[in-house]
């Protein structure tokens, strides 16, 4: 059976050619990173990298590897304007004629790279909107702006999940040839959710109303929802989104009182937004307990939500039990 290939598909998604090269370049330097991902232990690549990002998170080596990897490779594509990663404190400017700014987590979901468990690398891309050189404060559009946003999960197989504004599409990764080729041209998310995903260690540190919608999920049958919700969490967005995309439910990462002046745990620029844009793109929402987060004027790069996403009328019905 012969499949479209990802540079096919871009042609015939009418987007840019400036914006073509993006995307295949980072195609290209996530096959790379899925090759240094396989050799693991061989490599000398697991472990500590003995710094903390600017997140005030350890690093691993291989965040540090995959993110240089993916620096050096934007870097190089004319069409980028600036980058900006959540291993690096600031922005990077590149070329000054680029017509796009790239945001990516290089790693997301790093420490399961030790248990050798899922891991994947997200990435937005933005409009260049200020004059040369470029600024932090170029970086800062609300995610409704991003021209194209996905991810690449390092699983079973490799997979590229991608958006340029008309519906989401999934590619394999074919190891024998190095190409992404088209393997699910209309993902949608499934209305009915059966599921959800949530660290439910963290139960007694989230506000009231999290803590009762949750509670209402896992009375299942014998509670107000009538019905029974099964739980998964893989502590990587990447991996926890991917299930949504393909088949549905709801994923949170609240707020909770151990950080009680940090609004949540993921980032703004390189998780929520490009997740978010996704899963929009799919069908379903992406919301705080106060807004849908694509409307969101970022701050800073580096910014932090609360999250509530997956099938639409679960995510309305989380965050009515905020509002009520
Ligand atoms: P790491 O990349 O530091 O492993 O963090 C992953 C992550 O940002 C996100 O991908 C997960 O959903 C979430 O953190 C897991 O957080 P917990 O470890 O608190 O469950």
């Amino acid at each position: 059976m012969s499949r479209v290939a990802l540079p096919q598909y871009l042609e015939s998604a009418a987007v840019t050619p400036e914006l073509q090269t993006v995307l295949l370049g980072l195609a290209t330097v996530s096959a790379d990173i899925s090759k240094a991902l396989a050799k693991g232990a061989l490599a000398d690549i697991l472990g500590a990298a003995g710094a903390e990002n600017v997140q005030g998170e350890d690093q691993k080596k291989l965040d540090v590897i995959a993110n240089d990897m993916i620096k050096d490779a934007l870097a190089a594509l004319p069409a980028v304007r600036g980058l900006a990663s959540e291993e690096e404190a600031e922005v990077v400017p590149c070329h000054t004629d680029g017509r796009y700014l790239v945001t990516f987590d290089p790693l997301d979901g790093s420490s399961n790279i030790d248990i050798n468990s899922m891991v994947g690398t997200i990435f937005s891309v933005l409009p260049h909107a200020g004059e040369a050189p470029v600024t932090e404060q170029d970086f800062l559009q609300p995610g409704r702006h991003q021209q194209a946003a996905g991810y690449v999960l390092y699983g079973p197989s490799v997979m590229l999940v991608l958006s340029t504004g008309n519906g989401v599409v999934m590619f394999t990764l074919d190891q024998d040839t190095g190409s992404y080729l088209l393997t699910e041209a209309e993902v949608v998310i499934p209305v009915e959710a059966k599921e959800f995903s949530i660290n439910m260690s963290n139960q007694r540190h989230w506000a009231a109303p999290m803590q009762s919608y949750i509670a209402d999920l896992i009375s299942g049958k014998d509670g107000p929802r009538s019905k029974d919700f099964n739980m998964r969490w893989v502590a990587a967005m990447v991996a926890d989104v991917h299930r949504i995309l393909c088949r549905g439910g709801l994923f949170t990462y609240p707020w909770d009182s151990r950080k009680p002046d940090q609004a949540g745990k993921l980032r703004l620029m390189y998780e929520a937004n490009p997740m978010g844009f996704l899963v929009e793109q799919a069908g379903g929402e992406i919301w705080t307990p106060d807004g849908k987060i694509l409307d969101i004027q970022p701050d800073h790069i580096h910014q932090r939500v609360p999250v509530i996403l997956g099938a639409a009328n679960e995510v309305a019905l989380c965050v009515d039990y905020h509002q009520r």
